[in-house]
């Protein structure tokens, strides 16, 4: 199985890869403000790259429940110095986490590589043409909802399933807008409509997504769920997020989305090295 994104591509069976978490925003839900300014962004990318990140996911607008939406401008204003910097200074794909086609496409103007999207649940072609013009990376998230109404009332029956079915749906999509298969990663969206059991049955249930025969990303670093299974706060919800991602990539999950690199790295080799074979 290979992932194309532009550039770069990636081989499976190989370690899991990293992806690092730069959110140049001031009201993420685990690290707001804290790298708004450009240059403490660049800096924190950097960094992350450092401790082992495959790929750096950088954002500009939250989408923590409730969130309220960015105007174009202001997202570009955030984003793209930090895409620019870190396109020059780390030699790992970067990766735009927006909802926006015009973001994406001038964040892959200043060398993005991929592009992650929560609204893959969107109706409109535009920004899959953009991802097959580009030759980009695709992550598609499933979301119920949008993210100022999706932690109201999620309802499925089957969540497992219909997140499958729902995948199947998305890949004739994108390749009716000229995306092939090399280019998508599919991502279950933990937290992004769906309550605590729903989470849980979807981590349960990752094994059974693995025949979509395309690598499966995985968010989940200091998530509420995990608050809400133990009561930590979100500074303290490391080892949480560590069970978690190990225990993803026992059940075949190939990329990890998080704010704490370095920690998820260890944990990872750890996990690897105990699973034995290739995977
Ligand atoms: N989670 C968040 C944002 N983007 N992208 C993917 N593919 N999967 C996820 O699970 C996911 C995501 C939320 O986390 P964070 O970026 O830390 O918070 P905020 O949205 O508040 O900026």
């Amino acid at each position: 199985m290979i992932l194309r994104c532009r550039q770069f591509s990636f081989t499976f069976p190989r370690p899991a890869l990293i992806m690092g978490i730069v959110n140049v925003t001031p009201d993420s839900f685990a690290d707001g403000g804290k790298y708004l300014d450009a240059s403490a962004a660049i800096a924190h990318g950097v960094q992350l790259a450092g401790q082992g990140a495959a790929i750096l996911d950088i954002g500009g607008e939250s989408t923590r429940p409730g969130a309220g939406p960015v105007s174009e401008a202001e997202e570009l204003r955030r984003v793209l110095p930090v895409i620019e910097a870190l396109a020059r200074e780390v030699k790992v794909p970067l990766s735009i986490d927006t909802m926006k086609p015009a973001v994406a496409r001038a964040a892959l103007q200043a060398g993005a590589s991929i592009v992650n999207d929560v609204a893959a649940n969107r109706t409109n072609g535009g920004l899959w043409r953009l991802v097959a013009e580009f030759g980009a990376g695709y992550v598609c998230m499933h979301m119920q909802g949008s993210p100022q109404t999706m932690q109201t009332h999620p309802v499925y029956a089957d969540v497992v399933r219909e997140v499958g079915g729902f995948f199947e749906d998305r890949r004739r999509r994108l390749n009716a807008a000229g995306v092939s298969d090399d280019q998508v990663v599919f991502d279950v969206g933990i937290g992004f409509g769906k309550t605590l059991e729903h989470n849980l049955q979807l981590l349960r249930g990752l094994a059974s997504l693995r025949k979509l025969g395309r690598p499966l990303l995985l968010g989940l670093s200091r998530k509420s769920f995990i608050g809400r299974l133990t009561g930590a706060e979100v500074e303290a919800r490391l080892p949480g997020s560590l069970a978690c991602a190990c225990w993803a990539v026992a059940q075949g999950v190939r990329i990890l989305r998080t704010h704490d690199v370095a920690e998820t790295v260890q944990a990872l080799r750890l996990t690897e090295a105990l699973l034995g074979q290739e995977r």
